[in-house]
Formats: C-alpha cells, sequence, structure tokens
C-alpha cells in the first residue's frame, strides 16, 4: 500500500525544502492573489486537520505558517515561496466545516478556497488532508466531488499518525486509499503523515517535487 518514491526523488526533495522557503503574501481574496507564474501546490481540508502544521513540518520551519489548537486559524490564503531561484509556491488555505464561525464568514472562506481550486491556471496539484483517526468525512467528499468535476489533481493525505495505533493507522489507510481509486482526479495513493513525529515527511517532499516538476 505505501508508495515507494525513487530514492532520487526523495534526496532531491530534501535539498530543495532544506533551501530558502519565504512567505510571500497572504489574500483575503482572489483579487489579492500573486500573479499566476509559477508552479503550485495547495493544502485543503477540514479546519484544525493540520494543514498548516504540515506546511511547516515539510519546509523544516516551526512558525511559518501559523498553527493554533482553535478550529479556524488560518483565514487567508497564504503563499509560500520554495527555492532560490524561485521553484514553486506552497499554499496554506482556511479550513472547510467550522461550524462554530459565523456562518457568512465560513461561506466566505469556502468560496475563496473553492474558486481558488477551480481556477487557478498554475495549480499542479491540491492536498486534501484527511484526519487519520476521522477517515473521509461528507465535507471532504464535497471538496472531492469538486476537484473531480474541475479535474483538479489532488492528493489525499492522512494527518495525525501519531494519535492513532499503527493497526488502527493501517486501516484506515487502506480504506481512504480504497475511495481514492474510485476518483477520477485523485492520485491513487495515498501518504499517511505526521508533522509531530516526522512520519511520511520525506515522501510528501517527494510528491510535491514530482507534483511541480
Ligand atoms: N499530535 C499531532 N497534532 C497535530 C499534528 N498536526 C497538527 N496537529 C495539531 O492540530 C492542531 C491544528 O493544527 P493546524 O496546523 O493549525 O491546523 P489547520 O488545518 O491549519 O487549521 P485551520 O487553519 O484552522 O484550518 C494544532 O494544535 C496542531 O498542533 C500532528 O501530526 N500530530
Ligand atoms: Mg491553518
Amino acid at each position: 500500500m505505501a508508495e515507494e518514491f525513487d530514492a532520487d526523488l526523495i534526496e532531491a526533495a530534501r535539498k530543495t525544502f532544506a533551501g530558502p522557503v519565504a512567505f510571500l503574501k497572504s489574500a483575503p481574496a482572489l483579487q489579492h492573489l500573486p500573479e499566476a507564474d509559477v508552479p503550485e501546490v495547495a493544502f485543503a481540508g477540514r479546519s484544525n486537520v493540520g494543514k498548516s502544521s504540515l506546511l511547516n513540518a515539510l519546509t523544516n520551519r516551526n512558525g511559518l505558517a501559523r498553527t493554533s489548537n482553535t478550529p479556524g486559524r488560518t483565514q487567508e490564503l497564504n503563499f509560500f515561496d520554495v527555492g532560490e531561484p524561485l521553484r514553486f509556491r506552497l499554499v496554506d488555505m482556511p479550513g472547510y466545516g467550522f461550524a462554530e464561525a459565523p456562518k457568512d464568514i465560513v461561506k466566505k472562506w469556502r468560496f475563496l478556497v473553492n474558486d481558488f481550486l477551480r481556477g487557478r491556471s498554475t495549480l499542479k496539484r491540491a492536498l486534501v488532508l484527511i484526519d487519520s483517526r476521522h477517515g473521509i468525512k461528507p465535507v471532504d467528499r464535497e471538496v472531492m466531488d469538486m476537484l473531480d468535476a474541475a479535474a483538479v489533481s489532488y492528493r489525499l493525505v492522512l494527518t495525525k499518525a501519531d494519535k492513532i495505533k499503527a493497526s488502527e493507522l493501517a486501516a484506515v489507510a487502506e480504506r481512504t486509499a480504497e475511495e481514492a481509486r474510485k476518483r477520477p482526479a485523485a492520485h491513487p495513493e495515498i501518504i499517511a503523515t505526521s508533522s509531530e513525529k516526522g512520519l511520511g515527511i520525506a515522501e510528501l517532499r517527494a510528491a510535491v517535487l514530482e507534483a511541480v516538476s
């Protein structure tokens, strides 16, 4: 089930992410997006699933993207430049399905994220993050439906793998991959990660580099 990445790709990805990474800008609305001139990979998923933490783990920079115990931390599209010369951009996004926030705010985030994912010409891949403890939820399926309909390539990534037992992780990984394989725009392999323990981070770096190459 676990995907095998080429050792050279893993090493190239390690080097790339160990190099310069810089916050570029924060876009509260689509008219504030940076120019679409570099390949991009975006982090999507429910509020609190660990999008910002995973971006920090990939780039090995704690505090680059702001994280929080409280859902709804990330409220804008945040762009990070990777590489010098610039190679690609990572996009940290607000979460889906944050019930406690005011309805109009939730709607605004949802439109912002969906419009970006559907309409961004330079977006090479969306990473759709799924909490290992919960598996795929209805709101995740809505996002996947949207990405499939728009033919936007995406990969499912399990987060917080350190929070469950190995046997449970194997089971949720199998269920998740099974669902991914039925989806036209989804990568058939998933990656299980823990930002806390570093699990799957080298592989995800390779997957990102592969997506933008
Ligand atoms: N144990 C564990 N906790 C994690 C992991 N990743 C994230 N967390 C915790 O989960 C909480 C939410 O993480 P964030 O990275 O802020 O989540 P987010 O998806 O960016 O959330 P929003 O911006 O609100 O949508 C924080 O308290 C993190 O410390 C992980 O791999 N393991
Ligand atoms: Mg966040």
